[in-house]
């Protein structure tokens, strides 16, 4: 069992308790790829997360917070380039992948607009490499940056500077006043083979393919790099825009926009054309679909936009998507690969999951070498033996997955997969309650695999919030005996810490450090950190308002418990179990002996104002006077409920200034929407 495979968390959760877990999860995976540029799993499996998280999130959009990984648009920016936010948000397109969905979305465009002719769209390839916003202030390239989260990208402006194609200066002698370009920065198949051509002379890694090539070539902290790397770039789009000092104005349509680009000496893809209707789309979709294997460079589909722009401007935005545009990708790609075995991961509640270990297979640009199976269930249902022939199927933002077995080619030793009755960690026994899809090692604290990830989730931001304990850290401090429990974190020396790989003096120190200023925390906090099964964020907030102190939830009773706010028959015995355990008491004794501490006090019952109480509020953009937490703790003292983000449920959108795609959303659902003085008035101070 490796680390790797302890990771996966477990599927047996409350979808709140999953949601939770999956985006801690995804985070600390952004975190390694994005800041640390160390990925800890394969792509593949990090789709699978980040599906099936917005999978949970559309079924319950409740849980959707407005934090969620899924609300981002793209990666988290990289911590050591600079950061800029961008003059107009980097959008992301909605996409589609059937004959029917284009149908569809022609048909939404052209009620959207009344038309009563086909609707012209400007059709374009969708370039498959790494978004890019130009800045040209009165003709001059002054700014480069990556999409990022869409809002906030990395600046990479000597970078871009390096690359050929991109002007420095556009070309007229009455440029725009400002003028944001929008395109994608990528490599040709020809260039991507010399350069890994060159990698090998030289002993380096070869990229895997030309899209990790062109993004890893740009964010570099030294653009003597990216110079010797072959980019090219390709415009697609506007952002900010200035027309003042330039002698034209913006043109009417997308096609002249792109027209106008390429007068400027910005790269234009010539691959495009004008079309209408449906028929169009599709005819478009097919020709680009027959000759993509001739084209010098990846594309993973197209895009199509409605041409004309004061159209475009009518049919506005859904969430974080136009809908004016829709990118039609190719399907997935498929590749049979053999089923070498199938394995088993632990989460921190003990959930026991069968992953599939794939004899490697590049698939939709990646090396696909592992692939979840969920449970016994799914296994059994498309009668997978282990030796399978399997077919796995990826598309560029989809989830791997064993598509199905090939019948034909099932060898003599195939075998099928039996659940082990002992845990591969801890020797423990791995039972299945009747009714339950998830088997569960029933090891609790003593499996190290749950140690381990109990661990995590106890230092993670939302818990104790413990700075620099990763994953690679917290399994050698578990393997090496140093941590038993979370406790013992708390007694943990720089000289020990010292010991450990990738550890210096200096990190040992912060470390250290980051545990002592850990110690002043919060309740619900606390609580939470104790990662209690079904006791997510809100939950232990309930608790802590509710008891105010650990000692007074210590000693409910279920009926007790029962009292609270969302607590019910499945959650009450699951809290009295945990504190009924004398081992985790003991725990609970030395993390307080070691420091711990928090404010206690019960808060009071909300005043319940009519309009407030029950309902559910979501706040966005910047208010006059209250900051988000002002907002959120007034709301929520009248007995309201404050969302991440815009659904049916929502029954209040309190929309400040620059407000974004909240307010768009809510505007479309037909929910209210209100300033901070409506709130206010709906909620006034309370005496406290
Ligand atoms: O080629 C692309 N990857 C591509 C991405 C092309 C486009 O026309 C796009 C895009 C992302 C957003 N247009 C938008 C609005």
């Amino acid at each position: 069992m490796t680390g790797a495979s302890e990771r996966r968390t477990d599927l047996g959760l409350s979808p709140a308790a999953r949601a939770l877990a999956l985006r801690t999860e995804i985070e600390a995976h952004n975190y390694a790829y994005h800041v640390l540029d160390a990925p800890t799993i394969p792509d593949a499996e990090y789709d699978r997360l980040f599906r099936e998280l917005q999978a949970l999130e559309s079924l319950h959009p409740e849980l959707q917070t407005a934090d969620s990984p899924t609300q981002r648009v793209g990666a988290a920016p990289r911590s050591d380039l600079p950061k800029v936010r961008h003059a107009m948000p980097m959008l992301s397109l909605s996409n589609g992948f059937e004959d029917a969905e284009v149908v569809n979305f022609d048909r939404r465009v052209s009620e959207g607009l009344l038309a009563t002719r086909p609707v012209e769209y400007a059709v374009e390839l969708k370039f498959d490499g790494l978004a890019l916003s130009l800045r040209y202030e009165h003709g001059v390239l002054v700014q480069a940056a990556t999409r990022g989260d869409g809002e906030t990208g990395e600046e990479v402006t000597p970078n871009v500077r390096t690359i050929a194609v991109v002007p420095l200066r556009l070309q007229t002698e009455h440029p725009p006043a400002l003028l944001e370009v929008r395109g994608e920065a990528l490599m040709f198949h020809a260039d991507f083979a010399a350069l890994n051509r060159r990698q090998r002379e030289r002993g380096l890694d070869e990229f895997v393919n030309p899209r990790n090539a062109a993004a890893g070539s740009l964010r570099q902290l030294d653009p003597a790099i990216t110079a010797r790397r072959p980019l090219r770039f390709f415009c697609y789009g506007l952002g900010a825009f200035d027309g003042s000092g330039s002698e034209r104005a913006l043109p009417g349509t997308h096609a002249e926009l792109l027209d106008w680009f390429a007068c400027l000496g910005l790269p234009v893809c010539a691959e495009r054309a004008v079309v209408e209707g449906a028929q169009g789309l599709l005819g478009f979709f097919k020709t680009i679909a027959a000759r993509r294997a001739e084209l010098p460079y990846d594309i993973d589909g197209v895009v199509y936009k409605v041409n004309e722009l004061a159209a475009q401007e009518r049919l506005g935005f859904v969430s974080r998507a136009p809908r004016f545009a829709l990118a039609h990708k190719f399907p997935a790609e498929e590749a049979e690969t053999v089923l070498a075995d199938i394995e088993v991961q632990v989460g921190r509640t003990g959930a026991v999951t069968p992953v599939a270990r794939l004899v490697p297979v590049f698939v939709g640009g990646v090396t696909v070498t592992n692939a979840s199976l969920h449970n016994e269930e799914e296994i059994r249902r498309k009668d997978i033996r282990i030796h399978d022939t399997v077919v796995v199927r990826r598309a560029g933002d989809v989830i791997p997955q064993i598509a199905r077995v090939v019948p034909g080619k099932r060898p003599a030793n195939a075998r099928e997969f039996v659940m082990p009755t002992r845990c591969p960690v801890c020797d423990s026994e791995i039972v299945r309650l009747p009714g339950e899809a998830i088997a569960r090692c029933t090891g609790g604290l003593f499996c190290s695999a749950q140690r381990k990830q109990a661990l995590l989730h106890f230092v993670q931001r939302r818990a104790l919030d413990i700075e620099g304990l990763g994953e690679k850290l917290t399994d050698q401090l578990v393997d090496l005996g140093l941590v038993e429990t979370p406790a013992d974190l708390f007694g943990l020396q720089a000289a020990d810490l010292a010991k450990l790989d990738r550890m210096g003096e200096k990190s040992a120190a912060n470390l250290v450090a980051a545990i002592r200023t850990a110690r002043q925390t919060t309740l619900e906090r606390f609580i939470f950190a104790l990662g209690i099964r079904h006791v997510g964020e809100a939950t232990a907030k309930d608790l802590a308002r509710h008891f105010g102190s650990l000692d007074a939830l210590m000693a409910a009773s279920d009926a007790d418990l029962l009292q609270v706010n969302d607590i019910g028959p499945v959650v009450a015995p699951s809290i009295r179990h945990f504190f009924d355990a004398p081992h985790n008491r003991e725990v609970i004794q030395k993390i307080r002996a070691a420091g711990v501490t928090w404010a206690e006090g019960r808060v009071e019952r909300p005043v319940l104002l009519p309009g407030v109480a029950g309902k559910t509020f979501v706040l966005t953009g910047t208010l006059p006077t209250l900051t988000r937490d002002e907002a959120r703790a007034r709301i929520e003292a009248a007995g309201g409920k404050v969302a991440g983000s815009v659904s049916r449920k929502t029954d209040y959108v309190v929309a400040g200034e620059e407000a974004g795609s909240k307010l768009v959303k809510a505007q479309e659902l037909g929910v209210p929407v209100i300033d901070e003085g409506a709130l206010l008035a709906l909620c006034p101070a309370q005496p406290s």
